[in-house]
């Protein structure tokens, strides 16, 4: 299954993971790109030497290409841009925030940039940047989001930028990537479905949450803040909410959140930890390899787009 975005890519399949902060890492990464997707390493806020560490283990499991995602919010996101480029790293991928200023560089050394972005405005705007492709990410995604649904986002994207536009937010078998190829994506990028896949790194207790999650239960926390988080519904976000609601002060909401989602990921606690995950989440029903998940919705997406011709 060839798209624009394999080729751009080197992959097999136009199937991208998420750069989700802690979770992912590089056996996750690799698992990805070993099944014929294309993995990638969240940098998220860690130091710039332990992403140079990641990309190598990652190498060391994979001769296939993955990528990199910089979260621009991190203060050593200057030094983590330098790494994907002294790494040789096939691509990267951007969030919360506009990597305009090192686009140059990316270019200049071969790295396929591609930007995910919440609005029209942003795509066009690193389409004019040189972008080789976007990510079109709908509020129902996990972790940080904007405010429209990917089934409005996406085909306005696609009608405001040439390049191509990769779906993400709230897909996660074969039924929601035949959907986003039909309003004009390339590719599709899924989150929280490999949160929950084998070869995930998250605590058991997380990877249960997801797979017993309902549709109702994810919130969005910070909206007040100007920072939005997906995440499913536990102690801390109730806290959060309601401190939200009597308009307690920054420094004390981010008292609640410092930390968290390591806690959860890492530790598996589901009580007080961010368990940051998409809407979707109701979907998924087991722990599976990312070969498995991989093959099923590319499959899946072959089967449905058959019976609609
Ligand atoms: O970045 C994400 N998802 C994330 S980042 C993250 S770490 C974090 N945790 C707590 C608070 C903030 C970050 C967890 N999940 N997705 C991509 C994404 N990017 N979604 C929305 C955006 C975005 C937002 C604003 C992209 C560009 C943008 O532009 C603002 C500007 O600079 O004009």
């Amino acid at each position: 299954m060839k798209s624009s975005v394999t080729e751009i890519l080197g992959c097999e399949y136009p199937v991208i993971q998420g750069g989700m902060a802690w979770v992912a890492e590089h056996n996750l990464a690799a698992a990805v790109s070993e099944a014929g997707g294309f993995g990638i390493i969240g940098a998220a806020s860690a130091p710039a030497d332990i992403v140079r560490e990641e990309i190598r283990k990652c190498k060391a499991l994979t001769d296939k290409p993955f990528g990199v995602n910089v979260m621009l919010l991190n203060p050593n996101a200057d030094e983590v841009a330098d790494i994907v480029i002294e790494e040789g790293v096939r691509a990267v991928t951007t969030g919360a925030g506009n990597p305009a200023k090192y686009m140059e560089k990316w270019k200049a050394a071969g790295v396929k940039v591609i930007p995910v972005v919440a609005s029209c405005a942003m795509a066009v705007m690193m389409e004019r940047a040189g972008a080789d492709a976007v990510v079109a990410e709908g509020m129902e995604s996990g972790g940080h989001i904007g405010s429209t649904t990917t089934f409005a986002l996406l085909p306005q994207v696609v009608d405001a930028v040439k390049i191509p536009v990769i779906a993400a937010g709230g897909i996660a078998d074969g039924r929601g990537m035949a959907a986003a190829f039909m309003l004009g994506a390339q590719a599709v990028q899924m989150g929280t479905r490999f949160v929950a896949a084998k070869e995930s790194i998250v605590h058991a207790n997380y990877k249960e949450k997801i797979v017993k999650a309902k549709d109702i239960d994810s919130t969005v926390t910070g909206m007040s803040t100007g920072h939005p988080v997906r995440c499913l519904r536990n102690k801390m976000t109730r806290e959060y909410l309601k401190m939200e609601k009597e308009g307690v002060e920054l420094m004390e909401l981010e008292k609640l959140t410092l930390g968290s989602l390591k806690r959860a990921v890492i530790d598996g606690d589901v009580v007080t930890g961010t368990l940051m995950a998409g809407q979707i989440a109701g979907l998924i029903k087991s722990e599976e390899s990312c070969s498995d998940i991989i093959k099923g919705i590319v499959s899946g997406c072959e089967k449905v787009i058959g019976e609609y011709k």
